[in-house]
């Protein structure tokens, strides 16, 4: 399997997570692409290959331009206030506020494009999610002519939605790849989000619509990140009605249990018979993650990949999470090799 990557994923480099009240060093870093390039090649995966130049102008039709606008000009807006961190917001439009109002003040408008703080912006941020992009659209491409390719993607990208980045991801990589599917003649994509978190983004982006088909298996919403999304009743709405699905598991869940959701979700697949299966690929349902809670073993990520290889579909591998940093190239290559075999 051909694997894209840009090494400018470097360009986002950001060195402070807001995490349990401390500025920590951020678990989403660049020594997690490096893991993961060592074991492609110690195990000769296949080639490791640039991305092509791209027009980039497909992510409107996931984005909104005011988004694109503002995550393109934080970081000089932030530092033209003399602030000596790194960007972080401090207030939202709560509740009991007016929520539609985009302020004109750079710590108002990170309130309102931002989901989550432990995502600080800085220097070349913007730069590196555009590299991100670049990557999966480029292994969007080549799905015309693989049955598989692997998308590594960084930073992350399920948790940004149409407006709002966070959950260290800032544009959504596998919503774009999916229009640039559908643009090129798939009539039916399906995406499978088998990260330990739940794809918020991916299904706020779609969860009107019935050509793409949005599956998460992950961590209860009442026990993890991103808490205010990925329940059992949400299944889509007006076209999109029955086009949602969500699996939220308990702590402490093993393969066992996990993977009953899997067999389920493949079974839906079958059903939907989409163009192109679209896989939100984290790691980070591993036993040993340092900020999720399932109890998946290195092993079992062959079986994951061998399971999901017996649709037979075009599979395209989208790198999201994980973060044992140790273990993360073995379990991402552990799914691509079972897929392989
Ligand atoms: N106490 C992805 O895996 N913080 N994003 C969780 C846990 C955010 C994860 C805090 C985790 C975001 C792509
Ligand atoms: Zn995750």
């Amino acid at each position: 399997m051909k694997t894209i990557y840009s090494k400018n994923h470097v360009l986002h480099n950001s060195l402070t997570e807001l995490s349990g009240g401390k500025l920590v060093k951020p678990y989403e870093c660049p020594e997690r692409m490096d893991h993961i390039l060592k074991e492609i090649s110690r195990r000769e995966l296949g080639s490791i290959l640039a991305p092509t130049s791209q027009d980039l102008n497909i992510i409107y039709k996931v984005h909104d331009k005011q988004y694109v606008k503002f995550l393109e000009s934080a970081w000089s807006e932030w530092t033209k206030e003399n602030f000596k961190g790194e960007a972080i917001p401090t207030v939202w439009p709560s509740r009991s506020m007016n929520s539609k109002n985009i302020p004109n003040n750079i710590e108002g408008k990170l309130g309102y494009y931002c989901l989550a703080n432990e995502t600080s912006i800085s220097e070349g941020t913007i730069e590196g999610a555009y590299e991100s992009i670049k990557v999966v659209l480029t292994a969007a491409d080549m799905l015309e002519n693989e049955n598989s390719i692997f998308a590594l993607c960084r930073p992350p990208g399920h948790h940004a939605s149409t407006d709002q980045y966070g959950g260290y991801c800032f544009f959504n990589n596998i919503a774009i790849a999916a229009e640039k599917l559908l643009e090129k003649g798939a009539k039916k994509i399906f995406i499978l989000d088998i990260d330990f978190h739940h794809g918020n983004g991916t299904q706020e982006i779609f969860y009107k619509r019935s050509d793409v088909f949005f599956a998460s298996i992950h961590g209860n919403p009442n026990d993890a990140f991103p808490h205010f999304l990925g329940y059992k009743n949400e299944k889509g709405i007006h076209e999109g009605l029955g086009f949602n699905l969500n699996y939220p598991l308990p702590i402490g869940t093993s393969y066992a249990e996990w993977t009953k959701c899997l067999d389920d979700s493949i079974n839906k697949v079958k059903i939907f018979n989409p163009d192109a299966l679209l896989i939100s690929m984290g790691v980070d349902t591993f036993e040993n993650d340092p900020i999720s809670f399932f109890k998946l073993k290195s092993d079992d990520f062959f079986d994951v990949g061998r399971k999901i290889s017996h649709l037979k579909i075009p599979t395209l591998f989208v790198m999201e999470g994980g973060y044992a940093i140790k273990e993360i190239g073995k379990n991402t290559v552990n799914i691509l090799k079972g897929f392989e075999e």
